[in-house]
């Protein structure tokens, strides 16, 4: 407090300027409190991101909401206070400058204030490991071996690839196709395995609440549900080298019978080229899918001193006439 307030340390009598002005602040902070949580979750939950597209993006709607909900009295209360304080103890003008009476410790502020602290930050710290392990709980990413599983029967499994700098995905239920959109079915559990084929990458589908790091020779498991069609943005979540920024790519939710059809069509018209990518596998080598300059399908060390300068000899001339690399596929080439 003030100059004008009075020496605080001897606080407790009933016309003690000091009480008057906390019993205002407080009862500021509750009123705000009061108004303020029902508000933000009757009327503001629905549209905090990422939307309700997943089960996994309605849960970090909840988390969101529920930690918004236990700041706001924080902020009503720093805000109230800045607010009386600029107002109630302005420094009169022309009011000759003097300095407020020194402020040594005062237990009932120090304890409070420690108290208050630690529960807080406790309870941000339970609701956050317990929103962690909870089946479908905060953004999916359940690592390469899941502490829990969905129980439904029919999970659709989609693999996630990483490369620089790119997103493609197999649907190995539909013969192991591969393709640049993420196209899934609504009202489905998803099983997605990410993977990448060189740098570490992250998979953020920001609508679908998910995200998994892409770490390659690992199966990484996010678990979610579908529950609402529309489209999704994927983007790379981790610096991952020079077009980190590009790499992005959208998709669909789509109702189940388009999913099917879509699948089934795909898986179609591209089995001339899935039959030239490396069979279906939870993980990749680098080398089989042709990084760093080699080729597939290639068993022949490259470069090597005998594929060199030997025109049809080459690597390329051992090639049944077709130069895919793992990218290739989906880039048409
Ligand atoms: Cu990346």
């Amino acid at each position: 407090m003030t100059a004008t307030d009075g020496d605080r340390r001897d606080g407790g009598r009933a016309d003690d300027p000091n009480r008057r002005h906390w019993r205002f602040l407080l009862l500021v902070v509750l009123v705000g409190t009061i108004i303020v949580e029902p508000l933000l979750w009757f009327v503001i939950r629905v549209h905090m991101p990422p939307g309700r597209q997943t089960t996994a993006a309605q849960g970090d709607q909840f988390d969101a909401t529920v930690l918004t909900m236990m700041a706001s009295p924080v902020v009503i209360a720093v805000l109230a206070y800045f607010t009386y304080a600029m107002v109630v103890w302005r420094h009169p003008k022309g009011a000759p400058l003097v300095d407020g009476p020194p402020i040594r410790s005062n237990l009932k502020v120090q304890a409070s204030w420690l108290f208050m602290t630690s529960a807080i930050v406790m309870g941000a710290f339970v609701f956050g490991t317990y929103e962690l392990i909870v089946p479908a709980g905060a953004g999916g990413g359940e690592g390469p071996s899941p502490i829990w599983t969905p129980t439904s029967k029919t999970i659709l499994p989609v693999q996630v690839i990483g490369q620089q700098w790119q997103w493609t995905y197999r649907y190995p239920t539909y013969g192991g196709f591969e393709t640049t959109q993420l196209v899934l079915p609504d009202n489905t559990w998803i099983a997605f395995h990410v993977t990448s084929l060189d740098v570490i990458h992250s998979f953020w589908a920001y609508q679908l609440g998910v995200k998994a790091d892409a770490n390659p020779q690992v199966d990484d498991v996010a678990f979610t549900k579908t529950q609402q069609t529309g489209k999704v943005t994927v983007r790379c979540d981790e610096l991952c080298g020079i077009w980190h920024g590009a790499m992005y790519n959208y998709g669909y939710v789509v109702s189940r019978s388009s999913f099917n059809s879509w699948a089934l069509r795909t898986e179609k018209r591209q089995a001339p080229l899935t039959k030239l990518l490396p069979p279906f596998s939870w993980t990749y080598s680098p080398s089989a899918n042709g990084a760093g300059g080699g080729y597939y399908p290639s068993s022949i060390p490259f470069p090597s001193s005998e594929s060199y300068g030997k025109g049809a000899s080459g690597p390329e001339g051992n090639l049944p006439g077709v130069k895919v690399s793992h990218k290739g596929l989906s880039g048409g080439q």
